[in-house]
């Protein structure tokens, strides 16, 4: 009952989320019959099946996202997690493999198979190649100038420290800018870059980037800053 999206798998099978009846329907595309049926807990909401809604989907596995939680986990205060099932479609029958929680009434999703963009992907972007006018790319490139009310800050963050850590000089009423850049070159080393005073915004750092954070010197005085990416 209740009938909301369905997904293919490419082996003439299309499956239905049931929202009323809290099911995935598997039926026959040709013939229209109903091979099989599995409980989703509950009222699924969207489903997917990698590549799914393409050509040619992938079809190993089908994912459901459900709307309503009810009586399926503790509370946790007025908001409560929300909940999907993942199911091995690879056979005739159905079969739950993982029964998890998860954020927001998840709607729609796609997935994919991880060879399809496992080399194509940027895992950093290359110090030597940066362009950014702020680049700083090792400790001997950075520096602090002052231009009228203007301080220009170029950092450099590994782990675990930045450099220059030390600023000394800014005065009451000056604007900041911190340039810092990540000189990590390996895909999975972030960094980032908060500064007490700083109202509505701080950095995160992809390996070999640079960003600038603006801050303003309000009132005289010691500001710590930090890695927000913990790394000390
Ligand atoms: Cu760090």
């Amino acid at each position: 009952l209740g009938p909301l999206h369905t997904e293919f798998d490419g082996k003439g099978y299309a499956y239905t989320s049931m929202f009323i009846s809290s099911e995935i329907v598997k039926w026959k595309l040709g013939t229209w019959e109903v091979v099989d049926r599995v409980p989703t807990y509950y009222s699924i909401g969207h489903l997917m099946i990698p590549g799914g809604d393409s050509k040619k989907p992938f079809g190993k596995y089908v994912l459901a996202m459900n709307k309503i939680t009810k009586d399926r986990y503790p509370p946790t205060g007025a908001e409560l997690t929300q909940s999907a099932q993942l199911f091995d479609i690879s056979g005739e029958k159905m079969k739950l493999l993982l029964d998890f929680p998860t954020i927001g009434e998840p709607h729609y999703a796609q997935a994919l198979p991880a060879s399809l963009i496992r080399d194509k992907q940027v895992k950093f972007y290359s110090l030597k190649e940066s362009t950014h006018p702020r680049v700083a790319r090792a400790e001997s490139e950075t520096g602090i100038e002052r231009s009228g009310r203007r301080v220009n800050v170029k950092m450099i963050a590994i782990r675990s420290h930045f450099a220059p850590d030390n600023i000394e000089g800014v005065q009451e009423g000056d604007t900041v800018y911190f340039s810092v850049t990540n000189i990590e070159q390996d895909w999975d080393i972030l960094h980032g870059f908060a500064i007490l005073g700083a109202e509505n915004a701080e950095l995160i750092l992809q390996p070999g980037e640079t960003r600038t954070l603006k801050w303003v010197a309000r009132k005289a005085g010691i500001y710590p800053f930090y890695c927000t990416d913990f790394c000390s």
